[in-house]
């Protein structure tokens, strides 16, 4: 019997053997309440008392129950990363990457191994913004035939800090501050800067940070990154260094900092909403994952060290080469059961990959096993439904909180009680067939707590990143240093940031400097480099593909229904979904007459909420729409954004003087540093639409 509302929102209608497992743990609603003794429950309004007016009784067992369990509901929120959304998927290989691994989900091309994702905000609490200025987390679960993978990356390529021990110290620098717990979601504020100017190591991932990066328009336009360099082993026990990157199909977009402030506002899910919606529409989300491969005699053949996270390998010298696609196509049942209780460990592994001895990495091993432990509960988590792994497991581990599983056997090895099972796989066991067998590789040193010397170049690569940049991305990165250190109550702290940056550029820091009243540092003496990577500039990184963009068509009572449909027949063809716009909900009335269909009304929605604007044709509505100030805020504030704005025959008047030039009654399309016009006659429509998706791909126009 189906009850309730459709809860999954997910247009796959595809099964996997994750999904399958899955489904025996879904409960779906049902007609009858009853306790969580399976007894049927007559009243859940009224709890038991001693007569009409008199006091609640200790005998109702289910009252108890029911304020028990909500007692008991909220578990504690991730320290970092508090904030996130999931989906499901599948990755599948364009080719075996046997050569090099004999991970099993990368052996053969085609087959598909389930996947659950989750993208997240690191500073904020669970209930805090999705646009903020942030790092975005994204942690791919790949449940594998050989048992789970965890790939637990970020959206940046480096991270900032070297050596785990000093996670606690940023994680309490960038966080709310301990008095008042201000500021949520967001790292502008004395402490997280006083870290980050003593501690140089941070300057390259702070660039990343101040960029536009650090606010995506979406997690289905953002990059994902392993961050450390990995171990890829063969069949052969061969070791192949490796760097792992996710390239999202759509391109790399990012929001504009005044745009996300609103955002934040007006939508503070923004981010969870389009994930949510675009796979509920069918438009699903889809990386491509690609390596970096260093053979492992060339480990020492770059000016940097590959085990400090604070480093990228430019994509110039060691290219990313595609080895297959993630799709996410189903949206979680129950957030609470899926989202919140996965846990991700950067120690599960599966037998082809490896560890290297990155010290932020050997740190995370021990941290993310101990996180679930506290978060979750008890060592039991890996039995949650969404942690399962679809390998087969068999462990002596026994007992516990919330064990699920009644085991039977000996619990110990060896045994001959239990036939010596279950029994491990012995010394030589075949890496390929499906056996972990940790990477022999000579370890040998004094025990001792030092950086190694080659970890010590700290603004090199932050100035490769700065050279790298287009004019308008330094625009924003200077802005961003100016907000978040313009926050900063204390000066030294202040000046010190600043005589960091002087370490990356001159004309940074100088910028930055004027921007919050500390004076500008005098060029540093030698240091500085020209070289750039154009692979780190988002104008590069442009999908040229308006598929999935969002547009508003404001329109009101006289708009011309035609053209406006003709319109959007045009855009749906290149995959861009059209939402009309008007005054008040339901319909307006047409030029012709006619009933037009409105899809929100403009107070509820803002312009930050689409990727463009367009006004609609018909004088009647066009004039209705000059008197509106929800109508003139939305263009105006869209162009501000850089957006594309468009206007069909009246309503050109909107987007302002000079904006109709070129835009003749007859029906000319013009189309200006993403403004696009086209007279009222109903002929142009699909040019328009033509050159307004052109405009769309483009994503913005900063100038
Ligand atoms: Fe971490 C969560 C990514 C360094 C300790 N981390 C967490 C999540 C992501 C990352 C995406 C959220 C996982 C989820 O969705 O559940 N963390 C990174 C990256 C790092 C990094 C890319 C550097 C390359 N992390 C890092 C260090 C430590 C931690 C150095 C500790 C020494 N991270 C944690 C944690 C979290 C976590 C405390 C909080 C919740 C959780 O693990 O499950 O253990």
């Amino acid at each position: 019997m189906a009850v309730g509302p459709e809860t999954t929102g997910s247009g796959a209608g595809r099964e996997d053997e994750k999904d399958r497992q899955l489904e025996e743990f879904r409960d779906p609603p049902k007609p009858s309440l009853t306790t969580d003794q399976g007894v049927r429950v007559d009243d859940t309004d009224n709890a038991l008392r001693a007569g009409d007016r008199g006091p609640t009784l200790l005998e109702d067992f289910h009252f108890r129950e029911k304020v028990t369990h909500f007692d008991h509901e909220r578990i504690p929120e991730r320290v970092v990363h508090a904030r996130g959304s999931g989906a499901y998927g599948f990755f599948e290989p364009y080719a075996s990457l046997a050569e090099y691994t004999c991970a099993d989900f990368l052996q053969e091309a085609g087959r598909r191994t389930p996947v659950f994702v989750r993208f997240s905000t690191v500073q904020g609490p669970r209930g805090s913004a999705d646009t903020v200025r942030d790092v975005r987390g994204f942690a791919t679960k790949f449940y594998t035939r050989h048992g789970n993978y965890d790939l637990v990356g970020n959206n940046f390529p480096v991270f900032f800090i070297q050596d785990a021990i000093k996670f606690p110290d940023f994680v309490h620098a960038v966080k709310m501050e301990p008095q008042n717990e201000m500021p949520t979601g967001a790292s502008a504020h004395d402490t997280f800067w006083d870290f980050c100017g003593l501690q140089p190591e941070t300057t390259h991932m702070l660039m990343w940070l101040m960029s536009d990066r650090a606010i995506p328009r979406s997690f289905r336009m953002m990059q994902g990154f392993g961050v450390h360099t990995f171990r890829f082993v063969n069949a052969e026990g061969r070791g192949t260094l490796v760097k792992f990157h996710w390239k999202p199909r759509l391109g790399v977009a990012s929001l504009v900092w005044d745009e996300a402030q609103i955002a934040a506002g007006r939508d503070p899910d923004f981010n969870r909403r389009d994930l949510w919606e675009a796979i509920a529409a069918g438009d699903y989300p889809e990386w491509e994952l690609g390596v970096q491969l260093v053979p492992e005699e060339d480990e020492f053949a770059f000016d940097f060290d590959l085990l400090d996270s604070t480093k990228i390998i430019p994509e110039e010298q060691v290219p990313v080469r595609p080895i297959g696609r993630m799709v996410l196509d189903r949206n979680p049942q129950n957030f609470f059961a899926e989202t919140e209780q996965v846990a991700f460990h950067t120690a599960n592994i599966v037998p082809g990959i490896d560890f290297t001895n990155d010290p932020l990495l050997q740190g995370r091993n021990f941290s993310y096993l101990d996180t679930q432990l506290i978060r979750l509960g008890g060592p039991n988590f890996s039995q949650l439904p969404v942690n399962r792994p679809v390998a087969e497991v068999s462990s002596n581990h026994r007992d516990g909180y919330g064990q699920q599983v009644i085991q039977s056997g000996t619990s110990y090895f060896p045994n001959s009680l239990g036939g010596g099972c279950p029994a491990h796989a012995g010394a030589g066991a075949d890496l390929a067939a499906g056996v972990f067998t940790h990477y022999q590789r000579r370890v040998d040193g004094d025990a001792i707590r030092r950086r190694s010397d080659s970890f010590q170049d700290h603004y090199s690569q932050a100035t490769l990143f700065w050279n790298s940049m287009s004019d308008w991305e330094r625009q924003h990165i200077v802005a961003a240093f100016r907000f978040e250190l313009g926050k900063v109550e204390n000066v030294p702290v202040r000046e010190r940031m600043v005589e960091n940056l002087n370490h990356v550029d001159h004309g940074l820091a100088t910028a930055v400097a004027e921007g919050i009243g500390v004076t500008p540092p005098a060029k540093p003496a030698g240091g500085g480099h020209n070289a750039a990577s154009p692979a780190l500039s988002q104008a590069n990184l442009l999908a040229g593909d308006p598929a999935t963009r969002k547009v508003a068509v404001l329109a009101a009572d006289g708009v011309d229904a035609g053209q406006v449909a003709a319109v959007r027949e045009g855009l749906a063809a290149r995959g861009v979904r059209v939402e009309v716009l008007a005054p008040r909900d339901g319909s307006v009335r047409a030029a012709d007459g006619s009933a037009f269909a409105v899809d929100r009304a403009l107070p509820t929605m803002a312009s930050v909420l689409y990727d463009a604007v367009v006004v609609a044709g018909g004088d009647e509505s066009a004039a209705a729409l000059s008197a509106e100030p929800d109508a003139l805020r939305f263009v105006t504030e869209a162009y501000r954004h850089g957006k594309p704005v468009g206007g069909l025959g009246a309503g050109v008047r909107l987007l302002g003087p000079g904006a109709d030039r070129g835009a003749s009654p007859s029906g000319e399309v013009a189309s200006e540093r993403g403004v696009v016009t086209a007279g009222g006659d109903a002929s142009c429509a699909g040019r328009f639409a033509e050159a307004f998706a052109e405009a769309l791909a483009q994503h913005r126009f900063p100038d």
